[in-house]
């Protein structure tokens, strides 16, 4: 199975994604996700310009040979640009292997070892009215397990809160990132509060998750983990900025709470401590942005051996294809957790047409050969490339922080 053509799409419907789009001699069509929220176009052209001549003429089968040519070949590893683009020529072979064999991806990663994926669901609100809402407006759609984002008094803008009805999206389609604002005295002030009335409402067996998307201290952190524990979250999410592993010793050793990190990380050597030492609960890695399938099942067997369980990323900016990637994956390993699910626009749908689905609070990758996504190029064409930024944190004196 020879490579013929290997092209890059990128097209905006509802929001931009790449995608890795190859052909093989015999009409196959694989599909790989290489959209990096707010660079996209960096990704494009590393496949594009470096990556996409390479391809033509291998033999499609070759999947664990391309990824080490890329990644070994290139010289300059890691980093989110190159592991990205080398996810989606990994997802895109294994597409392409799995609908020659004729069979769903998972059962070329060794079957499936559950029913369906739990999913969490998001819910944000300025007030705990609104939040409660949301969260009720989620378990009615079928979610079994929540994600709770807060406004915070003080605090006009903030990351996971949106106007009620409104869908939530952090990427904002703008020539410059927006400005928001960040306060950790008055966050860890208030959000305790919040998650005990959340708890008191939605009783004791409801999974909950926070995300604090890596704007503590390790101390601040620590504290904060330590009085959420009577509040028993499923885990709290990128307490402390990510890249700094060691960190969460600090954390770990004050707070009995589960963390989960890793959807900015993209190579096993950002997990060797926090996997080796026990700092994390839950791997929070999409094939997306980690360098595909394959490196992403050697960083979960390793956090195996350490009882730790996956709960990928898996907000609008992983495309439908990244999505059925982390479907077929998590459903066959054994130590999956969770997966995070942030349903597109339907406007996505025009272009991107897949075969998972969510019923009982459960996802699955669904039966069609391969990953089980199409891509309509014409249609991808009537959604030209949009930019779009993530915002931009500044404290109270105007300090840029971590958004
Ligand atoms: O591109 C950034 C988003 O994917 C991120 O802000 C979403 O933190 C996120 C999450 O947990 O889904
Ligand atoms: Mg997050």
């Amino acid at each position: 199975m020879i490579i013929e053509t290997a092209e890059v799409v990128v097209t905006s419907p509802g929001r931009t994604f790449v995608t890795l789009r190859i052909t093989t001699d015999e009409g196959l069509v694989g599909l790989g996700d290489a959209t990096l929220n707010g660079r996209e176009l960096a990704v494009a052209s590393y496949l594009g310009d470096h990556v996409a001549p390479l391809l033509i003429g291998r033999d499609a089968h070759a999947v664990e040979d391309t990824w080490q040519f890329l990644h070994r070949g290139a010289y300059w590893r890691r980093g989110p640009v190159t592991m990205t683009a080398i996810a989606a020529v990994d997802v895109a072979l294994w597409d392409l292997v799995a609908q020659r064999a004729g069979l769903p991806l998972y059962q070329l990663l060794g079957g499936a070892s559950r029913r369906g994926l739990l999913a969490y669901g998001h819910a944000g609100g300025r007030e705990l009215p609104e939040l409660s809402e949301a969260i009720h407006r989620r378990l009615a759609e079928g979610f079994r397990a929540i994600r709770v984002q807060s406004g915070v008094p003080g605090i006009a803008a903030l990351y996971g809160v949106t106007d009620p009805g409104t869908a939530y999206e952090p990427a904002r389609r703008t020539a410059r990132p927006v400005e928001e604002q960040w306060d950790s005295r008055a966050y860890l002030r208030h959000l305790p509060g919040v998650l005990e009335a959340v708890r008191h409402e939605f009783g004791p067996a409801l999974p909950l998750l926070h995300d604090v998307h890596h704007r503590l201290t390790p101390i601040e952190a620590a504290r904060f983990g330590r009085s959420l524990e009577p509040y028993d979250l499923f885990w709290l999410e990128d307490c402390t900025p990510a890249e700094n592993q060691e960190a969460l010793r600090l954390v770990r050793s004050h707070t009995v709470t589960p963390l989960a990190i890793g959807e900015v990380l993209n190579s096993v050597h950002d997990y060797r401590t926090l996997i080796g030492e026990q700092l994390v609960d839950f791997i929070r890695s999409s094939p997306t942005h980690t360098g595909g399938i394959t490196a992403l099942r050697r960083i979960l067997d390793l956090a195996a051996l350490h009882q730790i369980r996956s709960g990928m990323h898996g907000p609008t900016d992983v495309s439908p294809v990244g999505m059925a990637a982390a479907l077929h994956l998590g459903l066959a390993i054994h130590n999956f957790g969770i997966q995070e699910y942030m349903p597109h626009a339907a406007v996505t749908a025009d272009v991107f047409e897949t075969s998972f689905t969510f019923a009982e609070g459960l996802l699955h990758p669904g039966e069609r050969p391969g990953l089980g996504v199409r891509l309509d190029l014409a249609a991808a064409e009537k959604y030209p490339y949009q930019p779009a930024y993530l915002p931009v944190n500044r404290l109270p004196d105007g300090t840029v922080h971590d958004w």
